[in-house]
C-alpha cells in the first residue's frame, strides 16, 4: 500500500502529460499507478492507441476527484475518465475498454461472437463484483486508504469482510486457470485485464495469493510479461532523450 500512497504524492504537482507526438484525440483522466486507471491502460496498450492519448493527472489523494469540478465530468467521481475530442465523458472502466475496443472496428478485448461478448461481460463484471471491488472495498475501509480527508466514512468489518471476499475470488479464478488459459474465452479480453486490476491492488494492499493457488500465481507470472501490463505505468511518462 505505501508503494501506492507514494506515487499518488508523486503525480501531485504534475500537469497534465502530453508527450506523444502526434495525433491526440482522447484525454484520459487518471492516476498513473492505480489499479482502476492500469485497467485502461492496459486495453490502450493492446490497442496500441496510447500515442492518441493526453493523460491527465487527477489528486485522489486531495480528493480532486469528488470535488465539483471533477463530479461535472463524472458524477460518481471515480477514475479513469475518458474524454473524447467533442467533450463527450466516458467513464466506468468497462464502457471506456469497450469504447477503445470497438473504435478501429476489429475487437479483440471484448469479443465478436455473441456468445464471446456474453461471456465475457459476465466473466468481467464477476471478476469486478467476486475479486477487484472486494479488494477496493477493503482499501477504502479496513486500511487508511486515500487518508481522513477522502476516507469519509469507513466501516473496518466490512473492509475485512470484503477482503476475505477477494481471496475466495482468487480461489475461483485459480479454478478457472485450472482448466482454461483465460478468463471468459480462448484469448485474451477484457476479463482477463480486470483480474490483472484486483491483483494489482492486492499486490499493493500485501493481500497475497493463496499459496494452494498455483494455476492463479502462473497465470498472473505470464500475464506480467505481456508489454501491455509491464509497461502500463511508464505509457504516460516523458519520453528518454
Ligand atoms: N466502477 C469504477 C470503474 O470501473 O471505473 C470504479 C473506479 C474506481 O474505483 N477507481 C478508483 C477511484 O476512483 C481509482 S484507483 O484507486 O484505482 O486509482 N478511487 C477513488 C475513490 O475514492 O473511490
Amino acid at each position: 500500500m505505501k508503494i501506492y500512497v507514494d506515487a499518488l504524492h508523486q503525480a501531485k504537482d504534475s500537469d497534465s502529460i502530453k508527450w506523444q507526438v502526434g495525433r491526440i484525440d482522447l484525454k484520459i483522466y487518471d492516476a498513473a499507478m492505480g489499479p482502476y486507471p492500469a485497467r485502461v491502460r492496459i486495453a490502450l496498450a493492446e490497442k496500441n492507441m496510447q500515442s492518441q492519448v493526453e493523460f491527465v493527472p487527477v489528486d485522489l489523494l486531495q480528493g480532486e476527484h469528488k470535488a465539483a469540478p471533477f463530479r461535472e465530468k463524472n458524477y460518481s467521481g471515480t477514475l479513469p475518465l475518458l474524454e473524447l475530442d467533442d467533450g463527450t465523458y466516458i467513464a466506468e472502466c468497462t464502457a471506456i475498454t469497450q469504447y477503445l475496443d470497438t473504435l478501429d472496428g476489429a475487437p479483440t478485448l471484448t469479443g465478436i461472437t455473441p456468445v464471446e461478448q456474453g461471456l465475457i461481460h459476465m466473466m468481467n463484471k464477476r471478476a469486478e463484483l467476486e475479486f477487484l471491488d472486494a479488494i477496493s472495498t477493503y482499501f477504502h475501509h479496513a486500511t487508511p486508504g486515500l487518508g481522513p480527508d477522502v476516507e469519509r466514512f469507513q466501516n473496518r468489518d466490512w473492509g475485512l469482510y470484503q477482503r476475505d471476499k477477494a481471496l475466495a475470488g482468487m480461489r475461483y479464478f485459480d479454478g478457472i486457470f485450472q482448466r482454461r488459459a483465460f478468463v471468459a474465452c480462448d484469448f485474451f479480453s477484457m476479463a482477463d485485464i480486470t483480474v490483472i486490476g484486483g491483483l494489482i491492488f492486492a499486490g499493493y494492499l500485501d493481500v497475497t495469493i493463496p499459496a494452494e493457488c498455483e494455476a492463479l500465481a502462473s497465470w498472473y507470472a505470464k500475464m506480467q510479461e505481456r508489454a501491455s501490463v509491464k509497461n502500463r505505468i511508464t505509457m504516460s511518462d516523458p519520453p528518454s532523450s
